[in-house]
C-alpha cells in the first residue's frame, strides 16, 4: 500500500454534502482505506476568478491503485458529482487532486506529483500538516514545517464540521 494525500475541494452546489459524498466515494475504492481526514476549511477562492468561498479538506488513502489508475477513480468520483469543466481555477462542485503519492516524483501528460500548486496553497499546507504527523519531507526534500510557515493562513479558517464516518 501506498500512502498518497488527496485534496478535496467544492464551492457549489452545497460544498459540506459534496465534500461528505467524495469521503464516502473514497472510502467504497477498490484496494485502498482512508486512513485520515483532516478537519473542513473555508477558504477564499485563490486565482483570478470572481466565485464564492470554498471549503477544502485532505485525506491521506493508503491505496494499491497506481497513480494513474487512482487518478480515473478520482475523476469518475468527480464526474458522478457533476462536475462540468469550465474555466480554469474555476468554481467546481468537487475537485480531487493527487497531492503526494508516497515519495513518487510523477511527471506524465495526465498526471503531475507532486500537485505542482500545493507549495503556496493555505487551504492545502494547513490541513495537510494536520494530518501528516511528524514532519512531512517532500520528494524535493522540502519540509512541510517550513512551506507552512512560509504561507499565511489568513484567508482560511476551520468551518467547524468533520467528515461523518456513518
Ligand atoms: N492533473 C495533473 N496532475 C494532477 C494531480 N496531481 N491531481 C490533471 C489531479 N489531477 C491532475 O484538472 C485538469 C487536469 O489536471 C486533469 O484532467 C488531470 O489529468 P481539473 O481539476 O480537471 O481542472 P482545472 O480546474 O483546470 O485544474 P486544477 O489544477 O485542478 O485547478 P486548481 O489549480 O486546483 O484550481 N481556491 C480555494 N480556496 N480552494 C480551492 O480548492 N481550487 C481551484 C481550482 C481554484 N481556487 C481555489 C481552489
Ligand atoms: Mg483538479
Amino acid at each position: 500500500m501506498t500512502a498518497a494525500y488527496i485534496a478535496l475541494g467544492s464551492n457549489l452546489q452545497d460544498p459540506t454534502a459534496q465534500l461528505q459524498c467524495a469521503f464516502a466515494a473514497l472510502n467504497k475504492l477498490p484496494d485502498s482505506r482512508v486512513e485520515r481526514t483532516s478537519s473542513i476549511y473555508r477558504s477564499a477562492p485563490a486565482g483570478p476568478v470572481v466565485q464564492p468561498d470554498y471549503l477544502n479538506a485532505v485525506l491521506l488513502l493508503a491505496t494499491a491503485l497506481a497513480p494513474l489508475r487512482l487518478l480515473d477513480a478520482l475523476q469518475q468520483i468527480e464526474q458522478e458529482q457533476g462536475r462540468v469543466h469550465g474555466v480554469r481555477w474555476g468554481p467546481r462542485t468537487l475537485d480531487l487532486d493527487i497531492l503526494l503519492y508516497g515519495d513518487q516524483n510523477i511527471d506524465s501528460p495526465r498526471l503531475t506529483v507532486p500537485h505542482p500548486e500545493m507549495q503556496q496553497r493555505n487551504f492545502v499546507l494547513y490541513p495537510l500538516l494536520e494530518i501528516s504527523g511528524a514532519n512531512l519531507v517532500l520528494p524535493d526534500g522540502t519540509d512541510l514545517d517550513t512551506l507552512v510557515a512560509a504561507c499565511p493562513g489568513n484567508t482560511l479558517e476551520r468551518a467547524g464540521l468533520q467528515f461523518n464516518n456513518d
